[in-house]
């Protein structure tokens, strides 16, 4: 199974990223159940390894924290954009927490993450024709601010790829103290 460790976005959140799905032609907007923060993609793993990340996070004592979104951004490939993302301010206790997540993976037997850690929810697929819109879309929404919401779990979620999308679904959550 395919696994990552995130955070399940509160409904306050969920209502404020709504207000970016406004016309973006070549825009295929991530489905709204799939929006979500990552703190450690996990990958395919074997039944055992799973409940060795199962428990890693169940013995993680980690803190609940205030999530603020906060502007947009996009990831390039081969210097195309290909998805949008709205950003999270920074936040001691969200990093302290990721670190937390990174050191209970490595407990669970998975190799350290080499990526610096950059906090994002993806909203949006993006097709070559949503380049040319994309610095109006942007300068409309540049101001995109959601929270501070108070997050009191961590979730393991597991994905499926498909076709049209991935079908992310929460397994587990750990509450945060
Ligand atoms: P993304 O939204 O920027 O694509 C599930 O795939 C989640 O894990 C997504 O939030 C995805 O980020 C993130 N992720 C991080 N590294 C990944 C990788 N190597 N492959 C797929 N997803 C990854």
């Amino acid at each position: 199974m395919r696994l990552f460790v995130g955070i399940d976005l509160p409904h306050e959140l969920r209502i404020e990223l709504a207000s970016l799905r406004t016309s973006l032609p070549g825009a295929r907007w991530v489905p709204e159940e799939n929006w979500h923060l990552t703190l450690r993609f996990v990958g395919e793993v074997t039944p055992n390894q799973a409940e060795d990340v199962d428990l890693a996070l169940a013995t993680l004592r980690g803190k609940r924290f205030a999530l603020t979104l906060t502007g947009l951004g996009t990831h390039t490939r081969n210097g195309r954009e290909v998805a949008l993302w709205a950003g999270v301010e920074r936040s001691p206790a969200l990093e302290h927490l990721q670190n937390k997540v990174e050191t209970a993976m490595q407990r669970a037997g998975l190799a350290p993450e080499r990526k610096r850690f950059m906090p994002h929810v993806t909203v949006a697929r993006l097709d070559i024709i949503s380049e040319a819109k994309l610095p109006a879309y942007v300068q409309a929404h540049n101001l995109f601010r959601a929270g501070p919401v108070e997050i009191d779990h961590l979730t393991l979620f597991s994905s499926q790829l498909g076709k049209e999308a991935a079908v992310y679904t929460p397994e587990v959550a750990y509450p945060l103290g």
